[in-house]
């Protein structure tokens, strides 16, 4: 009996699954099982042999009925084990893959720019990229002599041959946006045009194509006053400090009178520029109260309303805020230079959220 004892104890120890184990309890205890056989022999013992192999083999199939229970749970629990290690997960994994495209420079600050005009009642006006050059410069009051068609190194585009009628041009400035908004809208109006112009000029801090954003607000008594609030305001919100300082410099452009370049004051120590302190100044843009002659283009009466406009490059204004140093890179395509001053997707600007994160 202890061979039998020791037999079946060590092949439960040695038991490498619950199949395993299960033939084991089958060929021991099991109904034709060596130990169950043994006690149907009990019945052909003397009493006395019957009295002392009776309880040995009652203990003998507790024994192993328990050592078979212990090891079926030992098993059980290291199968689990197998499944949870097996099965494990990060959950502090990400539950999609980012997406790796960026929100450009240009567009995050054109939507920067349009999110804080939009808080003062400014409408966003679009017009065609390619424009009439009555549209571009005569609506203007740049009329075809004028040195300024020169100034502007303007792309023409072709006509066939035969075709005497002045050529088409990319649209050198937004302003016959705001021209279209004037003629569709009419008076009072209050509107942004910012999109994509082109000049044709190429060099460290100049590219055939480019942004710009242009203003311009009409009623019946808008001044310079409400202009310079406006772009205080602007510049307040646009560079997220309080203590903007704004010059006026007297200048001139054909569609403005009187004119005024605005400079911001500013601070270039260590080469870092801080805007709001220090003892420089630069400027940013250009501004006026329209022209008569622009407002009759438009189709607003000079007697009846005037107001003020201004533009400024939106890609100078992109470089100034996020520190970007070449211009020229922001047309290049360049994956590595979009991953590095591209903006999430989900950096919406807003007044309320922070316009840049
Ligand atoms: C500037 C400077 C000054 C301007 C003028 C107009 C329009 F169409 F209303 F007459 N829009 N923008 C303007 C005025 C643009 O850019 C430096």
């Amino acid at each position: 009996m202890d061979d039998l004892r020791q037999k079946y104890l060590d092949a439960i120890a040695a038991a490498a699954n619950e199949a395993g184990l299960e033939e084991l309890r089958v060929a021991a205890v099991g109904k034709k099982g060596e130990i169950s056989l043994k006690m149907r022999e009990l019945g052909k013992m003397s009493p006395e042999e019957r009295q002392v192999m009776g309880p040995k083999l009652n203990a003998l199939k507790d024994e192993i009925n328990s050592a078979l229970a212990l090891k079926k749970e030992a098993l059980a629990d290291a199968a689990l084990n197998e499944r949870l290690e097996a099965e494990w997960l990060d959950v502090t994994l990400p539950g999609r893959p980012r997406p790796r495209g960026t929100v450009h420079p240009v567009s995050q600050v054109t939507e920067e720019i349009t999110a804080i005009f939009a808080d003062m009642g400014f409408a966003v006006a679009e017009g065609p990229q390619i424009e009439s050059d009555w549209f571009n410069f005569d609506a203007l009051n740049i009329p075809p002599e004028h040195p300024a068609r020169q100034e502007h190194d303007t792309f023409f585009m072709s006509r066939a041959a035969g075709d005497d009628r002045p050529p088409h041009v990319l649209r050198t400035h937004t302003s016959p946006v705001q021209i279209r908004a004037m003629r569709a809208q009419g008076a009072p109006i209050r509107v942004i045009a910012p999109g994509r112009v082109y000049r044709c000029d190429y060099d460290q801090t100049h590219t055939p194509m480019f942004h710009q954003v242009e203003g311009l607000a009409i009623d019946r008594d808008i001044s310079m006053a409400n202009l310079k609030w406006v772009l205080e305001e602007f510049c307040r919100a646009f560079f997220e400090v309080e203590g903007v300082e704004l010059r006026f410099r007297a200048s001139h452009f054909p569609f403005t009178e009187p004119s005024a370049e605005v400079d911001i004051r500013c601070s270039w120590a260590d080469g870092t520029l801080k805007i709001g302190e220090g003892d420089d100044w630069m400027e940013i843009l250009g501004s006026g109260m329209v022209h008569p002659k622009v407002l009759t283009a438009g189709g607003i009466d000079p007697d009846q309303w005037q107001g003020f406009a201004f533009g400024m490059g939106i890609d100078r204004l992109a470089m100034l805020k996020y520190g970007i140093p070449d211009l020229r890179a922001f047309f290049d395509s360049d994956l590595r230079w979009l991953r590095h001053y591209g903006f999430s997707a989900l950096d919406m600007p807003t007044l309320h959220g922070g316009l840049s994160g």
